[in-house]
């Protein structure tokens, strides 16, 4: 079965969507994106892109230019003129920190109306074990074809670093569980368009959905471990990054960077999805809640920070802090889960007045957090400067831009010694000045 003469439908052309759907069409595939947000659809058939991610505008634009890109917001038309579908929208959680499926269901249920012999639908949206088989399956199934008999189903997680994406995507091995082999040697084949990387085929669906957990998971338990060190660190007076620095040279070691929380749409949440299925077979998920936890109280303790070096009887209201970065990492302009919002939270709730700066998120993001945009030069004049992101742009700070002399530098892209030799008060995450 070749691939070339099928059309793909991409549903949700977010971060990982568009760029998937422009690879592709920039492959010579026919791809029909389809968003439920109609903003996004039209800047796509514009050729455009509503974020930044290097190298997706022109990608775009190409595709769109050469016709092999369109986008709709008609989530059944893309089901009912494509015989290839992935599925990349949202799964955040709920209040209870609970998968929230409403956006892959939706999607299904478009694909569903229209469910074609031979279609092939894959999931790439992270989502917990055993939706594939639980949810998903059954669901198409409402239309009356078999799956495996009559439409083919696989799970591939998407992995790519925001602000390398592109490359990541185009490089980065894939893996990929289908509900059988059919399913499984058809999504390779469609992969194999997108990355030069290896295709490496897993036993099946829920063993591809357990292998996207377990990475971010890796990651998010290996940040509460660095952040542990860290405030270990700061009681003993020794400075966590130097110690990190130096552990990291042996050849099996690997600790990972504190900092002030975890953000992003994506290692925030989906340990909770391991925590939840390990729930419901009986089995405490003590490692995973517990590193979320720690990472979750880390923009309490930047707050703590702040509050044990000044003095406790000063007027809050009168006493302005600057947040420097509401991205939730260093140059993107994505600000979903961010630390910065808790710190934020947490400095108007103890009646601080708080400013914000942030060269890649646009003012008016930051001031939908209920707080003032200011520049660089103003967010540095103020009683307290707390680096939050390490955006490039902040690492050229010098002490004399600090006028007020607090800063907290809470992700080690400072010199402490080079403000603290100019009598600047630095405090910084598991190096603190006693
Ligand atoms: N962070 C730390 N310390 C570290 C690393 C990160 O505090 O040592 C913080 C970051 O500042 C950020 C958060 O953790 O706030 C997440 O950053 P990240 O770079 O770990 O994660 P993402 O969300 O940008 O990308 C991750 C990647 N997954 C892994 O690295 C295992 C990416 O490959 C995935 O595609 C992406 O999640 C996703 O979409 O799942």
């Amino acid at each position: 079965m070749n691939i070339e003469n099928k059309k793909v439908a991409i549903f949700g052309l977010g971060h990982i969507g568009l760029p998937t759907a422009a690879i592709l069409a920039s492959s010579n595939i026919n791809v029909l994106g389809a968003d439920i947000n109609r903003d996004t659809v039209d800047n796509i058939n514009r050729g455009s892109c509503s974020f930044k991610e290097p190298g997706l505008d022109k990608l775009v634009r190409q595709a769109v230019e050469n016709n092999y890109l369109k986008a709709t917001v008609n989530l059944e038309e893309a089901a009912r003129e494509c015989q290839i579908m992935i599925v990349i929208v949202p799964t955040p959680v709920d209040s209870d920190n609970n998968a929230d499926l409403s956006y892959v269901i939706s999607a299904c249920e478009s694909i569903k109306s229209s469910l074609k012999k031979d279609d092939l639908i894959i999931i790439e949206s992270t989502v917990p074990p055993e939706t594939g088989i639980n949810v998903v399956k059954p669901l198409l199934e409402e239309s009356g074809l078999k799956c495996g008999e009559d439409f083919m189903l696989a799970y591939s997680p998407e992995r790519a670093l925001p602000n390398n994406t592109i490359y990541e995507m185009t490089h980065n091995v894939r893996i990929v569980g289908g509900y059988d082999k059919r399913s499984a040697d058809y999504a390779s084949q469609l992969y194999s368009h997108i990355t030069q990387g290896d295709i490496i085929q897993v036993a099946d669906i829920t063993s591809a959905e357990m292998v996207k957990l377990m990475e971010n998971t890796y990651r998010d338990v290996n940040i509460a471990l660095s952040n542990e060190f860290a405030l270990i660190c700061e009681k003993i007076g020794v400075n966590v990054h130097e110690v990190i620095g130096a552990a990291n040279y042996h050849p099996r070691v690997n600790i990972h960077s504190p900092g002030p929380g975890v953000g992003g749409h994506c290692i925030p949440i989906d340990p909770y999805f391991l925590v939840d299925i390990a729930d419901k077979y009986g089995i405490k998920a003590n490692i995973i809640s517990t590193s979320r936890s720690i990472n979750s109280s880390m923009p309490r303790h930047v707050v703590d920070l702040l509050e044990e070096n000044i003095d406790s009887n000063i007027n809050k209201g009168d006493y302005t802090v600057s947040i420097l970065g509401i991205a939730y990492k260093g140059n993107v302009d994505d600000t979903r889960e961010s630390p910065s919002g808790d710190v934020i939270d947490l400095l108007m709730g103890e009646g601080f007045n708080v400013v914000a700066h942030d060269p890649l998120v646009s003012s008016s993001v930051i001031e939908s957090f209920g707080i003032s945009s200011v520049s660089l030069d103003d967010a540095l004049g103020t009683d307290c400067v707390i680096l939050m992101t390490d955006h490039d742009e902040y690492k050229s700070i010098h002490p004399e831009d600090i006028t007020k002399g607090f800063i907290i530098d809470t992700r080690n892209i400072l010199d402490s010694q080079k403000f603290r030799s100019e009598g600047i008060n630095f405090q910084a995450i598991g190096d603190v000045n006693h």
